[in-house]
């Protein structure tokens, strides 16, 4: 089953899929994909997810050599969860599995659309064209959300129970929506978690499956 991410750095979305499988020990192999060389407007990768976004996986059947391809990040994640069990992302007992599950759909449809429009003004707008309430307003919804959460979590090591899909899904976005803060100062006002979201974040970046698979062109991980 030779599997292969359609791979972008920095993409939160690519990167949890990408942390999921080097926590799991599949073999893999990533193939970069490139907005300079039109590779999200080819007719191959509309083939591959009509949507034009990445994560895709795809695997090759050993036998028969025919394509899988899957799209959306929390689906490859439980894709991957269904072949390749050990170590789980997602509890055994039902309950904290829904719990975990409903993590990813709250960081999913709450915090990830407004990190979009803070993604949108800032990445995607040349600086000379950028709209300081619109970047705030992003700012702000992100920083609603997060405190959200903040008042949510316990003292836990992770989000819930064990390192599940629930953390792989939310450190990603949060570490993009801070990079974005860091590089562009005077745009955002305040940190973007409480003091328990950033003991987790830190405790996330900590972890070995975190620095291994960190976004490439964001350079060294914080602490190496
Ligand atoms: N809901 C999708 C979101 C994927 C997504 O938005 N990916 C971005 C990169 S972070 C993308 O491919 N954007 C391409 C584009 O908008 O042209 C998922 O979870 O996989």
């Amino acid at each position: 089953m030779p599997l292969t991410l359609l791979y972008l750095s920095g993409s939160p979305y690519t990167w949890r899929v990408h942390m999921a499988l080097a926590l799991k020990k599949i073999p893999h192999t990533l193939r970069p994909m490139s907005y300079d060389a039109g590779d999200f407007r080819s007719a191959d990768f509309a083939a591959l997810n009509p949507r034009r976004r990445v994560p895709v996986l795809i695997e090759e059947d050993d036998k028969t050599k025919e394509e899988f391809s899957l799209y959306e990040s929390a689906a490859i994640l439980e894709y991957l969860e269904d072949i390749a069990s050990t170590p789980p992302l997602l509890d055994a007992d039902p309950r904290r599995r829904a719990i975990q599950r409903r993590m990813v759909r709250e960081a999913d449809g709450y915090f990830a659309p407004e990190l979009e429009h803070l993604v949108e003004a800032v990445l995607f707008t040349p600086a000379d064209r950028r709209d300081p309430p619109r970047i705030a307003a992003a700012w702000a919804g992100m920083r609603q959300e997060l405190s959200f959460w903040e008042s949510r979590i316990n003292e836990q090591k992770y989000l819930a129970g064990g390192l599940s899909a629930a953390d792989l899904t939310l450190f990603p976005l949060i570490a993009l929506g801070r990079r974005i803060a860091q590089r562009n100062p005077g745009l955002t006002e305040g940190e973007l978690a409480g003091p328990k979201l950033a003991g987790w974040m830190a405790r996330m970046e900590a972890l070995p499956v975190v620095r291994e698979t960190w976004p490439p062109h964001w350079g060294t991980p914080p602490g190496a």
